[in-house]
């Protein structure tokens, strides 16, 4: 079997070429030029002889019909995305050409050349937006960004191919996925990394004299040195999202290729929690309980509208895919702050 994988260098795209090469595919991993290389998630594959990287851009047609129509694949895995929402507030027309046109680019191009190809495209809950009950497939969409516009509009498109033209193209309404490999401008990455470093400041940066003092200073925290290391800024922690692990989740993307027939899946954990008890869940991890005295809120990451309560339900992926996660919420939020806080002790020591 030969896969080609796009946002390959991705969280997602480098945990889904981990599985399918444990499963014995030849795997491709479709990477876009940069003028530094951003291989650090999928730098251990960089070598297997399964694995190879071709270069390509999701919104530039002529390179994806080339590489669709030369690459006889027989299964193509759409995660490459502009995949921040606030960023779409800023970049609605790059989100359109990237999340709608190069969905399009995919599917004429298998369509055209290679009609046999089976798709798998990364829909969201982002799509649910302005809902406030439980989600599933048949949940009414109503997409509150440029972000969720472009996927809903991608996501209807391979609903018309696949009637249209009798493509094998599912979706998966992915809910919140995170790990150690979360970007770093995502809120769960960005509250654990935070908790990393400021754990290696406690820890490495005044080692003769430990503690630190919370003064009145609204943007910094003190050593017992006077130095000073800023605090946590955040925007909205009254939000709701249904969180799983990455890892998890893209059992349920090779799952849905495996099925007789095409069909769209909610893939969700089936619980929600609150960015709040996220936040106060990984500082637990660091034995503190009064998180706000570290946290700013700063309206600079409001965003424009927002996503106030999703929570998936599950129960079609169960009972047809036979796919239930396995990793729960304390158990992502403590995989992450542990992640980080070996990452920063690391960096500590090298002196980065
Ligand atoms: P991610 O870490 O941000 O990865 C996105 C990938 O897309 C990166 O490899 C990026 O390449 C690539 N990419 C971006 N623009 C591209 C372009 N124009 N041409 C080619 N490649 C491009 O995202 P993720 O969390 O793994 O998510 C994977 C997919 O699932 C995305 O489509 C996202 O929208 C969707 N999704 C994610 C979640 C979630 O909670 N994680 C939930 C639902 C849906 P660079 O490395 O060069 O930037
Ligand atoms: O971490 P976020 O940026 O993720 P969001 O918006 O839920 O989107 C993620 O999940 C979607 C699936 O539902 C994916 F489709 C999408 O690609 C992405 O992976 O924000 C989560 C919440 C929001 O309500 C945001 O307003 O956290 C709030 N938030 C509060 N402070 C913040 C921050 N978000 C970010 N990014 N940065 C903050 O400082």
């Amino acid at each position: 079997m030969k896969s080609l994988v796009t946002g390959a260098t991705g969280q997602d795209g480098s945990y889904l070429c981990e599985l399918l090469l444990s499963k014995g595919y030849q795997v491709v991993g479709l990477i876009r030029r940069t003028s530094t290389s951003n291989f650090d998630r999928i730098k251990h594959l960089i070598g297997n002889p399964n694995f190879s990287l071709i270069e390509g851009e999701l919104s530039d047609t002529l390179s994806m019909y080339s590489i669709i129509e030369n690459g006889k694949f027989d299964e193509i895995y759409n995660l490459a995305a502009m995949s921040h929402v606030g960023t779409s507030f800023k970049q609605p027309v790059y989100t359109i050409d990237v999340n709608l046109k190069g969905v399009l680019n995919i599917l004429e191009a298998i369509h055209k050349y290679s009609p046999k190809t089976k798709l798998y495209q990364a829909s969201t809950s982002e799509m649910f937006g302005k809902s406030n009950e439980i989600q599933n497939e048949n949940t009414r969409f109503a997409p509150q960004s440029p972000y969720a516009i472009a996927k809903l509009a991608a996501h209807n498109m391979v609903s018309i191919y696949r009637q249209a033209y009798g493509l094998h193209a599912s979706c998966g309404i992915l809910f919140n996925h995170d790990s150690s490999r979360r970007g770093e401008e995502f809120v769960t990455r960005k509250i654990t990394r935070w908790l990393g470093k400021f754990n290696a400041w406690m820890t490495y940066t005044s080692p003769h004299r430990p503690g630190y003092f919370l003064l009145e200073d609204p943007d910094y925290i003190y050593d017992l040195d006077g130095k000073s290391f800023p605090k946590l800024r955040l925007g909205n922690l009254d939000s709701f999202r249904d969180f799983g692990h990455a890892q998890n989740y893209v059992q349920a993307m090779y799952l849905m290729l495996q099925q007789e027939s095409p069909d769209d899946y909610v893939i969700a954990s089936g619980k929600t929690h609150s960015i709040r008890e996220f936040l106060a869940a990984a500082f637990r991890e660091i034995g503190i309980s009064d998180y706000m005295s570290y946290v700013v809120i700063d309206p600079k990451f409001y965003r424009p509208a927002e996503v106030d309560f999703l929570h998936g339900d599950p129960s079609k992926a169960k009972e047809k895919l036979g796919w239930t996660p396995t990793i729960s919420f304390n158990e992502l939020v403590s995989l992450m702050v542990d992640s980080d806080i070996e990452l920063a002790r690391s960096e500590a020591f090298s002196g980065k």
